[in-house]
């Protein structure tokens, strides 16, 4: 009976598996991984399911051997103790199952590992610079060289008040979108001014601590367009959860046009301030 009711269980921790599959294109799920968007998350999402599988079938196994045993053995059935100390067979088995283990999952892991580190021939590379409580970014090679701006939260503080309705993207709408173009290879380094922060993506599998006075860099290539949202992911002070990172994506034409746009609103401007400040000196 009680055998039955924990197979009934390990049922439905199995279809939980299943349906966990089922959501993974549901963009709304709470209960899973975000939609990869880029190679190095979908690979990361496939691991995080093996990995769950590889879990399911020890627990499974070492809880089934557990309740057979004390079920079929129990002393209400006149069972006796077996003696077997120092079985040099079982010693062996328990310590080689566990290390072949561990190397299948090492073997699938390592290959990805070193793919989300190898930020070699990137495209565009862009600085993204954490600060209490905002990003910074500057595009400093590739299509877009040159620009820069500052990324803060635009959710009005009433929402957090619950003194407005909330917005649909509450806490993760910025007053300027990091823009990039689909299928291309972007480098981000991070950095950070006053404390350490985390720049994430999670639907781009990306992670990296942004720390003052050191540069750490990461990749991905968004393999979709769309506007993909992640959170400053290192406690980092009182505003830490009010300094979301909202990357969209477009297509290389609209990025090429975005870039134009940038310049004319940026770069005119600079030569006219440098001849105020050449003014104002000469005065
Ligand atoms: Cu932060």
């Amino acid at each position: 009976m009680r055998i039955a009711r924990l197979m009934g269980l390990s049922g439905v921790l199995a279809s939980a598996a299943v349906s966990t599959a089922a959501l993974a294109n549901d963009m709304t799920t709470k209960y899973n991984l975000r939609t990869p968007a880029s190679g190095i998350a979908e690979n990361l999402y496939t691991l995080h399911n093996f990995l769950l599988v590889v879990c399911l079938l020890i627990f499974v196994a070492v809880f089934g051997v557990m309740f057979y045993s004390i079920f079929k053995h129990r002393k209400s059935k006149g069972a006796k103790p077996a003696e077997f100390h120092e079985s040099t067979a079982l010693e062996v088995a328990w310590t080689v199952v566990p290390f072949l283990i561990v190397v299948v999952i090492g073997v699938y892991a390592t290959p990805i590992v070193m793919a989300q580190k190898d930020t070699t021939n990137a495209d565009i590379t862009i600085k993204a610079t954490g600060y209490q409580w905002k990003w910074g970014y500057d595009y400093l090679k590739g299509e877009g060289e040159g620009i820069s701006f500052v990324s803060t939260l635009t959710t009005p503080y009433e929402q957090r008040l619950n003194e407005q309705p909330k917005s649909l993207n509450y806490l993760s709408e910025v007053d300027n979108q990091m823009v990039v173009p689909v299928g291309k290879k972007i480098r981000i380094i991070t950095t950070a001014n006053d404390v350490i922060h985390a720049w994430m993506v999670p639907a781009f599998g990306v992670k990296q601590d942004a720390i003052p006075g050191f540069v750490r860099d990461t990749w991905f290539k968004a393999e979709r367009v769309g506007t993909y949202n992640g959170h400053c992911a290192e406690l980092c002070g009182k505003d830490h959860a009010f300094m979301p990172i909202v990357v969209r994506v477009v297509t290389p034409e609209e990025y090429t046009a975005w870039v134009a746009e940038q310049k004319a609103k940026n770069l005119p401007a600079a030569p006219a301030v440098k001849a105020q400040v050449a003014q104002a000196t000469a005065q």
